[in-house]
């Protein structure tokens, strides 16, 4: 091996290959070590738990959170603090001993499952452990397609479980899952099949949070959104987690200062429960990638509840503060277990001292486009394409990102014909969401549905529209996909996307490094998956 670290996972990953010096992200090698380190402990917590389920007994709730937090923690982006990651490899041995007392007979697990070690072992063990320990590239490649659509799956789990929902049977598949990676007798075969069950149940997890998010904050609505901002101090809350918005627009509530969303927090305005807060003032800023940038001119202080968080320069650190799963060294986190109501009274008092946000733009834009809205206008939308004024609808859901390759998202969304309709969701509509694309007969251009996990709503519509127009193939529909992904959230949707049967997307700017020729080349002649050519080109292919 001889790399510092080794790291493939997402899609900026160094030179296309994988990261081994340090991170594209910033995460440095000592990080990327207690990463590698907490995935292995976890899937030894996993092949405990599925045990102990094949012998009739019962995992706790603590131990399915614990697990799917795990996971998430090492999702890109999403936890820098190497101290974090320690404590939770510490706490995971810890209760994996316990389990493993309830066990009869452990001796045939895999080593995972019975290594336990101390701090100071860490970083040897960690060494071992990493993705490179699987030799056969074909195998290697399959266990991480299903390790990163499980780090997804686990990101979607923990919001639903943020709002008290819970599913056992998802938590059963993850551990059962997790063992099967250590499983040396599975073969390509084998963990494909796993790989392509893997996204039956994330479409099961993104129903759950669908159904946590719609059932206590009610069915996303057409809403238009302030870019401006307002005269006042502000605290900007970024990332993922619909809860801990919730909790801060309370505890803010009559403080003299307003909440500004950025990035995927932006469709919380799509939220009916949220619009009672007149100090919820708006969106401020882009997709992540551009945060050092607009975070030092917000002035205020920032909450990142999930990923997508860059290390901050030291001018606004002392302004960034985590939560959840999110860690930054040298950055303050608000603590707030399970079921638990976090304390923001630190975060609140800060933005008080602080100026108000600089302007970055002015405007409003317009989303909110969840599956109930847009069955509310179903018909509007069958008559637009029975009388072809809609040709077709493009779906470009996924993840913005920062290179330049990515250009290529603007650029197809401004050359489309004008008769074709974008479905979006995820930080990728930040490359065209801006642009005067118009509308065709009262339906905007492009559709937001949400933040990435809402592409379970693009899904429903897809399957609504295949039923209205009477199909018995959701590929027969007027619908392309043209996906841009980023982290391992985008894996899942699209493991998702290729359980619900379909069939041709575009994946881009780059396929996935961690997919071996082999495994690459089944996807491409199972589900007619490929990347991206130029925008001309695309165009003429997926529009005709
Ligand atoms: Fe590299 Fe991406 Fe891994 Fe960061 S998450 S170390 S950029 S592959
Ligand atoms: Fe974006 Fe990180 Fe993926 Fe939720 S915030 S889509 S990249």
């Amino acid at each position: 091996m001889g790399n510092k670290m080794f790291c493939w996972q997402c899609q900026e990953t160094g030179g296309g290959k994988g990261c081994t010096i340090c991170g594209v992200c910033g995460k440095k090698p000592e990080v990327a070590a207690m990463q590698d380190l907490l995935v292995y402990v976890t899937k030894g917590l996993g092949a405990v738990a599925a045990r102990l389920r094949t012998e009739g007994k019962s995992v706790s709730q603590n131990i399915n959170h614990r697990i799917t937090q795990n996971l998430f923690v090492t999702i890109t982006n999403a936890n820098f603090d190497r101290e974090a990651i320690i404590r939770a490899v510490e706490e995971t041995l810890k209760v994996k001993s316990e389990l493993l007392s309830q066990l009869g007979n452990a001796s045939d697990l895999p080593e995972a499952a019975r290594w336990s070690g101390c701090r100071n072992e860490f970083d040897a063990k960690a060494a071992e452990v990493g993705v490179q320990a699987t030799k056969d590239e074909d195998i290697r490649s399959l266990r991480e397609l299903i390790i990163y659509g499980l780090k997804g799956l686990a990101a979607y789990l923990k919001h639903a479980n943020a709002l008290l929902q819970d599913d056992e049977a998802i938590d059963a598949f993850i551990q059962s899952a997790l063992a099967k990676t250590l499983d040396n007798s599975l073969d390509a075969a084998a963990l494909t099949a796993l790989a392509l069950d893997t996204g039956k149940y994330g479409v099961q997890g993104m129903a759950l949070l669908d159904k946590a998010n719609t059932s206590a904050y009610g069915n996303p609505e057409i809403t238009e959104v302030e870019l401006g901002v307002r005269n006042r101090p502000g605290i900007l809350i970024s990332g993922h987690d619909l809860r801990d918005l919730e909790m801060l627009l309370e505890q803010s509530a009559g403080q003299g200062i307003d909440i500004y969303t950025h990035s995927e927090m932006l469709p919380a305005h799509y939220y009916p429960a949220f619009k009672k807060y007149p100090h919820f003032a708006g969106n401020y800023g882009n997709a992540w990638w551009k945060q050092k940038d607009e975070f030092e001119k917000f002035h205020g202080p920032i909450l990142m509840t999930t990923n997508c968080v860059v290390p901050p320069a030291e001018s606004y650190k002392g302004r960034l503060w985590t939560t959840g799963t999110v860690g930054v060294p040298d950055c303050r986190h608000i603590p707030g277990a399970y079921g638990e109501v976090k304390d923001f009274s630190g975060i609140i008092a800060q933005a008080k001292t602080c100026p108000p946000p600089e302007e970055l733009e002015t405007g409003k834009i317009v989303g909110g486009f969840a599956h109930e809205q847009v069955f509310a206008f179903a018909d509007k939308v069958v008559a637009a394409v029975k009388s072809g004024a809609i040709r077709k609808f493009v779906v470009m859901a996924g993840c913005d990102g920062r290179m330049k390759s990515r250009e290529y998202y603007a650029e197809f969304a401004s050359k489309l014909p004008k008769d074709v309709v974008i479905l979006t969701a995820g930080c990728a509509k930040y490359k065209y969401n801006k642009l005067p694309l118009g509308d065709i007969g009262g339906i905007p251009r492009v559709l937001d549905a949400g933040q990435c996990n809402d592409s379970y709503s693009l899904a429903l519509i897809a399957l609504k529209l295949k039923e209205v127009f009477g199909l018995d193939d959701i590929n027969k529909l007027p619908l392309a996909f043209n996906i841009a992904w980023y982290e391992q959230k985008a894996v899942i949707v699209l493991l998702a996307l290729l359980y619900l049967g379909v069939k041709n997307i575009h994946l881009g700017p780059t396929l996935p490094a961690f997919l071996s020729p082999n495994v690459a080349k089944v996807l491409v002649e199972s589900f007619g998956i490929a990347g991206i050519g130029t925008v001309d080109d695309d165009i003429k292919l997926l529009i005709g």
